[in-house]
């Protein structure tokens, strides 16, 4: 696979059959089981569409967009456009991007600040290092925090973000949780709360790539991530574990690391991260975490020919 970004379990195709993975260079949300608490079934699984995002060209360089299709065997049928960036900016990185479906059914959608307008992170008349929030077909929710404020885009659901490429929701809590990459230092991550600032470009742990002082890395008003790397380790993928292989790892956080080239696993007490742990230090670069149906870990590797890689206990 060249370089793939992520990870997803179809849906089952009969009762008590274990489904294929399947990967590619888009951001799946995977059609788990309906959440304890759900209000009411994720939509993919209503709807056997399939969610992604991408980099989309256009009018004024490229944005993140978002878009979903139906998927009928192996093949995706009626590609309909969710959201495009607001404005698309000139160069290669910092896109974001992840999908995660809330236990309401509302889809998240995480964007980067486009490296060279992170600026923009705090501007609120642009999607650019934002969470948004949508409802499923699209539509912006009556709820959202900017919705009737002039100027503001209304998908914003938090912003001060600079390029989060992970993110899940608390198996506890059913709360959104992302992590993002920092400049040189000052990977985070966060918890996410409507309408809040994040910090970024104003406050960060992280300094200049060349050196040099940025921001302090905690200002009034706005919301300090609860974990912090300083180096940074280019955090990639994200999940909490909920599975039965690894009994010890149950609701612990993990995030593979792109540059830091490992598995970090981050033991929790409720909302507090009490200790970090490493695995598979220095052996490849992880760009995702995924639960698998029968509770291993699948990883992606990030590399021209890149693997997916399945952790089960030793026997
Ligand atoms: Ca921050």
């Amino acid at each position: 696979m060249p370089a793939p970004w992520l990870i997803c379990l179809r849906p089952p195709t009969a009762p008590g059959r274990l489904p294929p993975p399947v990967a590619d260079r888009a951001a799946w949300p995977c059609p788990a089981p309906a959440p304890a608490g759900a209000r009411r079934r994720p939509p993919l699984v209503d709807n056997r569409r399939l969610y992604f995002s991408y980099s989309q060209p256009g009018r004024g360089g490229a944005g993140t967009a978002v878009a979903r299709a139906r998927l009928e065997g192996d093949r995706l049928l009626d590609l309909e456009v969710l959201f495009e960036q607001h404005p698309r900016t000139s160069g290669g990185g910092h896109f974001g991007s992840r999908l995660v479906f809330d236990r309401d059914g509302y889809l998240f959608i995480t964007t980067g600040d486009r490296f060279h307008s992170r600026k923009q992170a705090q501007q609120l008349d642009s999607h650019l290092g934002k969470i948004l929030r949508l409802h499923d077909d699209g539509r912006v929710p009556a709820d959202n925090p900017f919705v009737g404020q002039a100027g503001a885009l209304p998908e914003i659901w938090s912003y001060g973000h600079r390029n989060v490429q992970g993110a899940a929701l608390h198996p506890g809590t059913g709360v959104l949780w992302t992590q993002e990459h920092g400049p040189r230092g000052g990977d985070e991550v966060n918890i996410i709360k409507k309408g809040a600032n994040y910090g970024w470009p104003l406050a960060t742990f992280g300094e200049e790539y060349g050196g040099g002082r940025i921001g302090p890395p905690s200002l009034p008003g706005m919301e300090d991530p609860v974990w912090v790397w300083v180096p940074s380790i280019a955090p990639s993928g994200m999940m909490f574990y909920t599975g039965d292989l690894f009994p010890q790892w149950r609701n612990q956080l993990f995030l593979g690391a792109l540059a830091g080239q490992r598995l970090v696993r981050l033991e929790l007490d409720g909302d507090e991260v009490v200790q970090e742990h490493h695995l598979l230090r220095g052996q490849a670069r992880l760009r995702t975490v995924t639960q698998a149906a029968d509770g291993g870990i699948y990883l992606l590797t990030d590399e021209p020919n890149g693997k997916l890689l399945k952790l089960v206990p030793a026997q």
